[in-house]
């Protein structure tokens, strides 16, 4: 016979047998928990280098900076037994390497909270680090590694928090029971486990959180994944595009066309500051080998071309002024350059549209449309243009790689359709286009506007000469004098820059004799068939915003 204390002995060496078992399987869980917590950090990694850059993608970054940093010994050796499969090697190396670590993090997670979480951000550091050290990095590539980090600590903290509501849920259940059994955290083979009240629903909300997680990681991270790997293809194969020599260069800036004063836009807005508007959440990556533009609708020969066939065409370049409707008074929705590119009018000659149509709907490859007047295109004294070229480089992919459309004096939603793909020749009573559907005028000439850039609003100058300047434009019908004035006064001629042409903005600048006080300064332009820009305010809906710049600032 035993006697009560030795089976409390044994009772307690079987429950510390339980709690060995149940331990080791909650390491488990929570090293599962880690590779999950670690796979949704990737993911929105993933998803948020495709805002960025696909460049920026974390895990990339790290493989290249570790291809930088390892010794040539390394190099040679990897070489020599995988060949070119190096960098499959590498990858996998690089991910087997990261799911032994984020397990790991799961389980210091268990241990000793918040390690677990701290080791996910070391890993974002490093991650960090490999990002912006790339070449042409900016600041802004930091961001899918932090993102991911943050994502993947959040579902770490909150799985392994619902890891221990499930374990003290089952062990409080055993201890009730007085029995020692093999459920608890154990209890996931163990069907006796449904039928345990306590540990169900705790259980069930460990579990949903990791499947719902580890379903979202794979298929976010993997189209996101697959998308930036696409858009790092066609920046590849943009890069390689050497450009053919225009037949009819834009005329070269004659002296005097560009304003020396510190502080005014550049006449010609370099391609990384041109403002970018588009309904794009990711930019449209597509490659020039597959692309076609085709001519359709009530034309007498529908055409397709390619990119190589337009490549090959007697290409024009013109130097012209793009604005947003969305502009603004004083906004920046508005840039100015040279663009190569082929004539839309001898296309559409080519095409013969039929008598009655009056527009063309253009088509980007995302299904974002706009309307053109017919007319205005086939104007053989416009240069509307099918543009492949942004000041001296291939377009930027985020202005519409390969080819878009340029037309002076309409805006942009009207006219300067990118990743364009179609011109459908049609009617404005018959088709409509994505921002007119919207509410916006189905007609969009550019209005006459003009900025003040320096002094910026709210400045601090000094009493004497102040250099008042900015750019002014009114598309292919041309600046004629822009006015200043201070404090309501008299309106005093600004000095202009030459024009390059109707189609451009020029740059204006005048000497103020500021006297200490506060002023307010207000520009207006007038174009040359004589009509001055109206003061009254106006929204920019739905054909664009009227007024008067303005800037208010202290001379001491
Ligand atoms: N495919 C496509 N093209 C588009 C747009 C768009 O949303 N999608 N936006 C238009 C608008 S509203 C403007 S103002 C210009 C802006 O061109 P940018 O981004 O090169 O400055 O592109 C036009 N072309
Ligand atoms: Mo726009």
């Amino acid at each position: 016979m035993k006697s009560p204390s030795q089976i409390r002995v044994s009772g307690s060496r079987l429950r510390a047998y339980h709690c060995d078992v149940h331990a080791k399987v909650e390491r488990r869980w929570a090293g599962l928990a880690g590779l999950i917590s670690a796979a949704a950090g990737l993911a929105l990694a993933e998803l948020t280098a495709l805002m960025i850059a696909p460049q920026s993608s974390p895990v990339l970054a790290i493989g290249s900076l570790t291809i930088d940093l390892a010794p040539p010994w390394v190099k040679d050796a990897v070489i020599a037994v995988f060949g070119t499969g190096d960098k499959v090697f590498l990858l996998t190396l690089l991910l087997v390497v990261l799911a032994i670590v984020s397990a790991g993090a799961g389980y210091l997670e268990l241990k000793k909270p918040p390690w677990g979480a701290v080791l996910f951000l070391m890993l974002s550091g490093v991650a960090t680090v490999a990002v912006t050290t790339r070449a042409q990095a900016n600041g802004l590539w930091a961001a899918p590694a932090v993102v991911g980090a943050v994502g993947a600590c959040l579902v770490l903290r909150l799985s392994i928090r619902r890891l221990r509501d499930w374990s003290s849920a089952s062990e409080q259940n055993d201890a009730e029971s007085g029995m020692p059994s093999k459920s608890g955290a154990a209890s996931n083979s163990d069907p006796r486990a449904n039928s345990d009240p306590r540990a169900t629903p705790t259980r069930r909300r460990f579990l949903t959180l990791l499947i719902g997680t580890a379903a979202a990681a794979v298929v976010i991270g993997i189209g996101s994944r697959v998308a930036n790997a696409a858009s790092l293809a066609v920046d590849t194969i943009r890069e390689a595009i050497s450009l053919p020599k225009p037949a009819k260069p834009a005329p070269p800036i004659a002296a005097g066309s560009m304003l020396d004063v510190e502080g005014l836009s550049p006449l010609i807005t370099p391609n990384d500051q041109f403002y970018r508007i588009d309904t794009a959440l990711q930019v449209p990556a597509v490659d020039p080998e597959t692309w076609r533009l085709r001519v359709t609708g009530m034309v007498e020969n529908e055409i397709e071309i390619s990119f190589k066939e337009l490549l090959d065409l007697p290409l024009i370049e013109t130097t012209v002024t793009l604005a947003c409707v969305s502009n603004e008074v004083g906004g920046d929705l508005i840039g100015n350059a040279v663009w190569l590119g082929y004539p839309i009018h001898k296309l559409l000659a080519q095409a013969k549209p039929l008598d009655g149509a009056d527009m063309v709907l253009s088509r980007s490859v995302d299904g974002f449309t706009a309307g053109t007047p017919l007319e205005i295109l086939q104007d053989e004294s416009r240069d509307s243009i099918l543009a492949l070229g942004m000041n001296g480089t291939t377009l930027p992919v985020v202005h519409g790689f390969p080819v878009r459309m340029v037309v002076p004096g309409l805006f942009g939603y009207v006219s300067a359709t990118k990743w364009l793909t179609e011109l459908q020749v049609t009617t404005f009573d018959s088709a409509s286009a994505y921002w007119t559907d919207r509410g916006w005028s189905e007609r969009g000439p550019v209005k006459i506007g003009s900025r003040i850039d320096v002094p910026s609003s709210r400045a601090s100058v000094k009493a004497g000469t102040v250099a008042v300047a900015g750019v002014a434009w009114a598309q292919h019908t041309g600046i004629h004098g822009v006015e200043v004035r201070v404090d309501g006064g008299a309106w005093a001629p600004a000095r202009l820059s030459t024009p390059i042409s109707s189609d451009t903005w020029v740059q204006w600048v005048y000497e103020w004799d500021a006297a200490a006080g506060n002023h307010e300064l207000e520009v207006r332009a007038t174009d040359s068939t004589g009509q001055t820009q109206s003061g009254t305010p106006v929204p920019v809906v739905p054909d664009g915003a009227e007024g008067w710049h303005s800037v208010t600032v202290t001379v001491s």
